[in-house]
């Protein structure tokens, strides 16, 4: 036991009207929402990088934390994994996610900065063995180290690609030994800065070769984890490929890749890219392709990803609905990709910071239940496309020529009557349950 967290208790259910700020006022692991507990609903993570990495640097200003793990080697990084799983433990939250870089130190060569994984991995091992917290996924960073300024599998050097390459190794390899349920792509510097340098129709087949390979070292290792891919639009990068989820899409089409693949969303990336969370979900899950979700929100002034807590329930409860109506997570899950802001210094921030986090989810997945259940809603979409059933409106769809269409419109006097599409009704329907 460290004493980094002490007098802290752990963290338990006790109702929306306990006062007792160390408590689930709406997260009830137990609770069965739609046939199921809800911890096994949402599945939340902690994410190792900004819980233990993060020092509380921004643009304008380095480390305001003091953290006693930071700085040095092998000897803090087992005492960071000493704390995250004292942390795990306060929260009974039953995942976790990492970057390598968030849990090694980086070593001289790439040889060293291997090992240096190897070693904590094992370490994990041991911890997961006697903790209820599981790895959620695994992930490598391809973005901090100034070799991977110009990208990763997109760089215009060969040997950053494989050097990228053999890192993912090490980080699949780490996140299979770990029975992490998915390992997941996030392209921060596969983008450009520049088009003026830029090659768009190479560094897409170095994408998509890189891809390819990740695929089949999952198949050749029997690996049952998903590979999921995380759209941004930007930042770091002026331009991002992997935009969002239609353009991501649209990659693994053209490669060959949709089967494969399925993809992690996140709220503040989305808003980047204009659209909202529910739109990336909605979209995902029309085609077939949802996998996980990053959890958190950007702050609407300024316009960056913050990757501040969720605390909208409207909002989440408008996810959480989408994730239902495609089935669940499956493998995937609730990672809070969220960090506590530079002024909360206190061992206690990090603790209320995912307290709030999972109760907000709670809040609003219940919320989307309901909604769900209720089935208004869909019944409402349905009725405004009940016309289709028709058998001359179905003979459009299949059979159906435009010399037909024409000839049924004019013999027939088709004349369309608008009608509303109720949108403020919808609204307050929606209102009802948040
Ligand atoms: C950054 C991303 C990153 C990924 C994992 O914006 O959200 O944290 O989730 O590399
Ligand atoms: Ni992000
Ligand atoms: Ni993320």
């Amino acid at each position: 036991m460290t004493d980094y967290f002490k007098g802290i208790p752990q963290i338990k259910y006790e109702g929306a009207d306990s006062t007792n700020e160390f408590a689930f006022k709406h997260y009830n692991p137990e609770e069965i929402v739609l046939g199921k507990r809800m911890d096994e609903h949402l599945r939340f993570a902690v994410a190792y990088w900004h819980s233990f990495a993060y020092e509380g640097g921004d643009p304008f200003g380095g480390r305001t934390f003091d953290r006693p793990w930071f700085d040095g080697g092998m000897e803090n990084a087992k005492l960071k994994a000493d704390v995250a799983f004292e942390m795990f433990d306060i929260l009974d939250v039953p995942f976790f996610c990492f970057h390598d870089l968030d849990v090694r130190p980086e070593g001289a060569t790439f040889a060293e900065s291997k090992r240096n994984l190897e070693e904590v991995v094992d370490y994990f091992a041991g911890k997961i063995e006697s903790s209820k917290t599981k790895l959620l996924w695994g992930t490598a960073n391809l973005f901090t180290h100034r070799r991977f300024m110009a990208g990763a599998a997109t760089n215009p050097d060969p040997d950053v690609f494989a050097y990228s390459a053999a890192t993912i190794k090490s980080c699949m390899d780490a996140t299979i030994k770990l029975g992490g349920a998915n390992y997941v792509l996030w392209g921060g510097r596969e983008g450009y800065e520049t088009l003026l340098n830029t090659d768009l129709t190479r560094e897409a087949d170095q994408a998509a070769r890189m891809l390819e390979m990740v695929v089949n070292y999952k198949h050749k290792m029997g690996w049952d984890g998903q590979i999921l891919i995380e759209p941004k639009p930007q930042e770091p990068s002026k331009h991002q490929y992997d935009f969002d989820v239609a353009t991501v899409y649209g990659f693994l089409k053209r490669y060959g890749l949709e089967n494969e693949v399925k993809m992690n969303l996140e709220q503040g990336h989305a808003i980047l890219a204009g659209h909202s969370f529910e739109h990336e979900l909605a979209l995902a899950g029309s085609l077939g392709m949802l996998g996980s979700i990053d959890m958190n929100r950007n702050d609407y002034q300024s316009g960056w990803d913050t990757d501040q807590f969720p605390n909208n329930v409207p909002e989440t409860a408008l996810a959480y609905y989408e994730v239902i109506k495609s089935g669940g997570f499956g493998q995937g899950g609730t990672n809070f990709d969220a960090r506590i802001r530079r002024q909360s210094l206190d061992p206690e921030d990090l603790i209320l910071s995912h307290v709030g986090g999972m109760d907000i989810c709670a809040r609003g997945f219940k919320a989307a239940a309901k909604m769900f259940e209720d089935g208004k809603l869909e019944a409402a979409r349905s009725e405004r496309y009940a016309d289709w059933d028709a058998p001359a409106n179905q003979e459009m769809l299949s059979e159906g020529t435009l010399e037909d269409i024409a000839h049924r419109v004019e013999t027939q006097n088709v004349n369309p009557e608008p009608r509303s599409g109720r949108q403020e009704r919808l609204e307050n329907l929606v209102n009802t349950y948040v």
